[in-house]
């Protein structure tokens, strides 16, 4: 069967790729723009978790295959856990990676090490046509840098080095990252519920 990951973003598309091929998951799976008709979802969901089943869900129910969504960010202690759900966007344009860890570094200029303490958090969602709906949840803890390092994975990755690491997520190796990443944890986590629903 065919799986839509409920996904624009091409990060996550490569890592949810090898994330779920390694845990033999048979499914053929076709990234969200193979569907250009399918309207982008709003996400009025408060928490990671409504937001990645308003997203499995929208793309479940135009296309009539199952759906997994992802809805992720990073969330800071001291900024009591902003951006979280507003991570895309941080910095006012959707998806501008650079500019949003810019902003957040900016903001957190005068924070000492022992108070950079974050994580990274992960929903992963699956909706079936029928409406059937499942969602877990990933972490992965650590504390943020003052400046970024490496060039590996995706929007916060070159500043938040994990708990128990001495390299950020950027410099970590892309099955380094899924090993120990929230996504990771997340959809590993799916993966027995999709068999179960999904054959
Ligand atoms: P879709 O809604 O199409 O899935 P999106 O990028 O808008 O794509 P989110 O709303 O879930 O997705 O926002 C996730 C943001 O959180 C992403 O843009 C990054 O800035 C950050 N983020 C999530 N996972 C991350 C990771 O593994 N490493 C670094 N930053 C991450």
């Amino acid at each position: 069967t065919r799986l839509i990951l409920a996904t624009r973003n091409a990060g996550k598309i490569t890592e949810l790729r090898a994330i779920l091929a390694d845990a033999g998951l048979p499914h053929e799976l076709v990234g969200a723009d193979a569907y250009p008709d399918v309207p982008d979802v709003k996400e009025t969901g408060v928490t990671f978790a409504e937001n990645a089943l308003l997203k499995a869900h929208a793309l479940a129910r135009a296309t009539g295959l199952p759906a997994v969504a992802d809805d992720s960010g990073l969330c800071v202690d001291v900024l009591n856990g902003a951006p979280g759900i507003f991570s895309a966007r941080w910095s006012g344009t959707h998806g501008n990676d650079r500019a949003n860890l810019d902003l957040l570094l900016a903001q957190l200029s005068d924070i000492a090490d022992e108070h950079r303490g974050a994580y990274f958090a992960c929903a992963a969602a699956l909706a079936l046509p029928d409406g059937t709906e499942r969602v877990v949840e990933g972490h992965l803890t650590g504390t943020l840098r003052h400046t970024p390092a490496g060039t590996g994975g995706f929007g916060y990755d070159p500043i938040l080095q994990p708990d128990g690491e001495t390299r950020t997520c950027a410099e970590l190796t892309a099955d380094e990252k899924n090993a120990i990443s929230h996504r990771g944890k997340a959809f590993r986590a799916l993966v027995p519920v999709v068999r179960e629903l999904l054959g």
